[in-house]
């Protein structure tokens, strides 16, 4: 919340300054010090490992901030280093898929890359969701330590783009601009709270607290220009290293007892994801923002207030 912290001379004030600006996100895998609003906090403990930190994926919350033009989102928790996929779908303009199709090779409407739409086709979404883009983000040793990320459209092949080993052979770091589309990742695996293993309800003030993870700076304009007041969804999941083995760890969450949903939403292998459908768990596996819901911290606002209208203020100062 902001304060307004207001001056007085003597008898007289003389205008109220807005609180320090929160300064500009750092891009760093850490939320600390970048104004973050809380969006969606882990439900649900993990199924696919509890990092310490390494050796395991949670997500434990989601955070984000909008700022000159740009959303940060900010998942914090692990993501283990065996090419584990972190896959966040963004529902951000008309249209979409509700229902994941294959790829265009294979009589779908999706791009090829990373052979994400031929293992996800079938997948549904809750109802209100309909995918637009989606950003694969994954790590692990293969010719060295590296971490790739894919940003794609979902529902045409209108853009593709891959880049492989974004943090100079390094598992973690941070990277402005990995992508042409402008799209920017930083990632800190140092996280050891946060949820424990299993499929428990999760310490939910233990996750929040998690101040690490993934955090991404993707401009609007990669993701259709969605407006002022425009509603963006995130639907954010953690998959195996093939896109065929959903793991229990998606924001929003799914419901406390939940185990990994596998590829047919009850923990079974299938070699694809196609039977798990979101409709099927309580509450809703995707989160929600606003674009104006988290204004611009006001710049050095200065107010000229009269000695008339701050007596209120006056007495509290005086007290
Ligand atoms: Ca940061
Ligand atoms: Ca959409
Ligand atoms: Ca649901």
């Amino acid at each position: 919340m902001k304060r307004l912290l207001c001056l007085a001379i003597g008898w007289f004030t003389v205008g109220c300054l807005a609180a320090a600006p929160v300064s500009a996100v750092t891009l760093d895998g850490s939320i600390a010090g970048d104004g973050y609003t809380l969006a969606a906090v882990q439900t649900v403990e993990t199924q696919f490992g509890d990092a310490s930190p390494n050796g395991g994926s949670e997500l434990d919350a989601a955070w984000v901030r909008f700022q000159a033009g740009t959303l940060y989102l900010a998942l914090t928790g692990n993501l283990e280093s065996n090419f584990n996929k972190l896959n966040v779908f963004i529902d951000s303009v008309a249209g979409g898929e509700n229902v994941i199709t294959n790829d265009t090779a294979s009589g779908g409407n999706n791009p090829t890359n990373n052979g994400w739409a031929s293992k996800h086709a079938g997948l549904t979404f809750d109802t209100a969701f309909a995918a637009d883009y989606l950003i694969i983000l994954r790590n692990g040793n293969f010719g060295g330590n590296r971490f790739d990320l894919d940003f794609n459209t979902v529902g045409n092949t209108g853009l593709v783009e891959a880049s492989t080993d974004i943090f100079s052979g390094s598992l973690t770091g941070s990277n402005a601009s990995a992508v042409a589309s402008g799209i920017g990742v930083a990632f800190n695996n140092s996280n050891t709270g946060g949820v424990l293993g299993g499929t428990g309800a999760a310490n939910q003030a233990a996750a929040e607290a998690v101040q690490t993870g993934i955090e991404l700076a993707i401009p609007l304009s990669a993701i259709g220009n969605p407006g002022s007041g425009d509603t963006i969804r995130i639907s954010a999941m953690i998959n195996g290293s093939n896109h065929d083995y959903l793991s229990n760890q998606v924001l929003g969450g799914l419901p406390a007892g939940m185990g990994n949903l596998g590829g047919d939403g009850t923990g079974g292998f299938t070699g694809t994801v196609s039977g798990v459908n979101f409709n099927n768990f309580a509450g809703s596996q995707y989160f929600e923002l606003r674009t104006a819901a988290v204004p611009e911290p006001a710049t050095l606002l200065f107010l000229g207030f009269g000695l008339f209208g701050l007596t209120g203020v006056r007495r509290k100062i005086k007290k």
